[in-house]
């Protein structure tokens, strides 16, 4: 999954370069710099000090001492000073100068930690949107596995509105799942196949249903990215899927995804609730209202908010499996 929001101390992660939420001395300090430091030894800091320092917004790379990466990517963020002196502008800079010296540096694999939100003081919630909004723009140009790291999952939020907009949501439809006509409703009824069978609204959505009844998921996701002109590789980046599991699933007719998997590309091709459903079955799911993974996804279709990072940060926030592969 080319990005991922995870939670772990990032000088703990495997990946090729972590990138350290510096200040513009680049001689170490608090926070997560100071864990990097710590766990990388003097070696990183005797390296630091002959590379000048670093501008707001820009990055530089050093060898990673002890610590389990290859590189370390140092980039100093904007101290938050209300919003108002091209704070946003220059959080994204971090992201995308960082990305782009680790490509220069072969790196398949990249951490950051959340840049800006901690002494620098930037409001988490929007520090997390400019990150995932930088980083995807990057990944629908290249390939690389990205992990955003979230230190700990109270310091985490996504928009206090947007969370208790969900969340009313979800009330509202686990109340509806469990009285008497909701059960009845959401009661789940199977083809001879065992495979769960979505209601239609029209004659015409059923026939069309019905002339593709014997197409298998792979059949029918390639038949969406073709029917809506898409590329493969916009289709599986906007799913934040890697190009390895596109080719497979591409390659296998019968290939049976994750759920996680399956929702992915109905949200990267924008499909209906309706549709969904559909695509959804072809792998044997259902969106079920007993699920809190299932009500947010059918959330942001039913707003018509296709944005697989920001469902992401969602289902990140109510502790649910991420959408991806
Ligand atoms: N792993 C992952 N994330 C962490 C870790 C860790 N081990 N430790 C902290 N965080 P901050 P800034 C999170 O303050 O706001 C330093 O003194 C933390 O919860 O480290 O960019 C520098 O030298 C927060 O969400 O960086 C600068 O002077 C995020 O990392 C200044 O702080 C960033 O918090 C930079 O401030």
């Amino acid at each position: 999954m080319p990005l991922r929001i995870v939670r772990n101390d990032i000088t703990k992660m495997k990946v090729d370069a972590i990138v350290n939420a510096a200040n513009s001395t680049l001689l170490g300090g608090g926070g997560v710099d100071g864990c990097i430091h710590r766990a990388a030894g003097p070696a990183l800091l005797a390296e630091c000090r002959t590379l000048g320092g670093c501008e707001t917004g820009n990055a530089k790379i050093t060898g990673a001492g002890n610590l389990p990466c290859r590189y370390v990517i140092h980039t100093v963020g904007p101290i938050w000073r209300g919003g108002t002196h091209g704070e946003r502008e220059k959080l994204t800079s971090c992201y995308r100068t960082s990305l782009e010296l680790a490509r220069e540096h072969q790196c398949e694999s990249v951490a950051f930690p959340l840049i800006s939100s901690g002494i620098y003081g930037y409001p988490k919630d929007q520090a997390l949107q400019v990150a995932a909004e930088a980083i995807s723009a990057f990944l629908m140009e290249h390939e690389m596995q990205v992990f955003l790291v979230i230190f700990d999952r109270k310091a985490y939020q996504i928009s206090s509105r947007l969370f208790e907009d969900i969340a009313e949501y979800i009330d509202d439809h686990y109340a509806e799942a469990h009285t008497d006509r909701g059960r009845l409703l959401m009661a789940p009824s199977f083809s001879d196949t065992g495979t769960p069978w979505p209601s239609y609204k029209s004659a015409a959505s059923l026939r069309e249903a019905l002339a593709h009844i014997d197409e298998s998921f792979s059949e029918m996701l390639l038949r969406k990215i073709n029917e809506r002109g898409m590329k493969d590789s916009e289709c599986y980046k906007k799913a934040n899927i890697d190009r390895k599991l596109f080719s497979k699933i591409r390659g296998d007719r019968l290939y049976r995804p994750s759920k996680p998997t399956a929702a992915a590309f109905a949200i990267a091709l924008e499909l209906s609730l309706e549709e969904t459903r559909e695509l959804l079955g072809k792998a044997g799911f259902a969106l079920s209202r007993s699920s809190k993974f299932d009500i947010i996804i059918e959330y942001f279709i039913e707003h018509g908010n296709y944005n697989i990072f920001e469902i992401n940060e969602a289902l990140f926030a109510f502790e649910q499996n991420l959408l991806g592969g």
